[in-house]
């Protein structure tokens, strides 16, 4: 039975992947490395510092530890200049009523974002207040494809993997939740590619699987 549901946040509470796409761009384009949106794919639910390694695959020149910092800061920099542009006009469709529907069946709500920026996005979103515990990249040393984010809102949620549900958009999250232990739908891409316990066509189909 499920008592829980962890919802990724980038690609299925919202979809910032253009500002992430914008923001390492830039940063390729400076760089003089080839980039382009079907590379950012990869990217999707992957660390900030795991991404930088998979651009940087395809430079000429090899970084120290401290350039790479610094590129991934100044990423960061203009990924949240673009996050000042988000309003709660921003939640992906679907989002409020699934969540309504959920709580009001008593199910326990919680993020599993690998985003260090979790915290920012959500208020930008006002959508901190539906869910009873939050894991994020500030909280894990390990990310996505590695079940470490979900482990930890299961235990904030006080449930057993076992217990919960996981929603993910991404190749990496979803085999992240299988990793865990945990029962997975997918939306977006993951969805597309079949992956996961229930591939849905949108989210607020979610509502008949719990
Ligand atoms: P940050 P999710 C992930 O969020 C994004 O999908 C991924 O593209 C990004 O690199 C990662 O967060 C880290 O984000 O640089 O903000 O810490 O899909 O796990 O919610
Ligand atoms: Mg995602």
């Amino acid at each position: 039975m499920i008592k829980g549901v962890i919802f990724d946040l980038d690609g299925v509470l919202c979809s910032t992947d253009e500002y992430h796409y914008l923001a390492w761009k830039s940063l390729a384009d400076e760089l003089d490395i080839p980039f382009d949106r079907e590379a950012n794919n990869r990217l999707r639910g992957v660390s900030r510092e795991k991404s930088l390694e998979i651009i940087l695959e395809r430079s000429t020149k090899t970084y120290g530890e401290k350039e790479k910092k610094e590129f991934a800061d100044r990423k960061n920099r203009r990924y949240r200049e673009l996050l000042e542009g988000l309003t709660p006009r921003d939640v992906a469709e679907g989002v409020l009523g699934v969540l309504f529907c959920l709580k009001k069946a008593g199910i326990r709500l919680a993020v599993g974002s690998s985003s260090k920026n979790t915290p920012l996005i959500l208020e930008r979103l006002d959508l901190a207040q539906h869910f009873d515990a939050v894991a994020d990249g500030n909280d894990i040393t390990h990310s996505k494809p590695d079940p470490e984010v979900f482990l930890k809102a299961a235990e904030r949620l006080e449930l057993r993997p076992s217990e919960c549900l996981v929603v993910e958009d991404a190749e990496s999250g979803a085999a992240a939740g299988k990793a865990g232990g945990f029962r997975t739908a997918t939306v977006g891409e993951a969805a597309r590619l079949g992956l996961g316990d229930f591939p849905l066509r949108r989210l607020s189909d979610l509502v008949s699987i719990v």
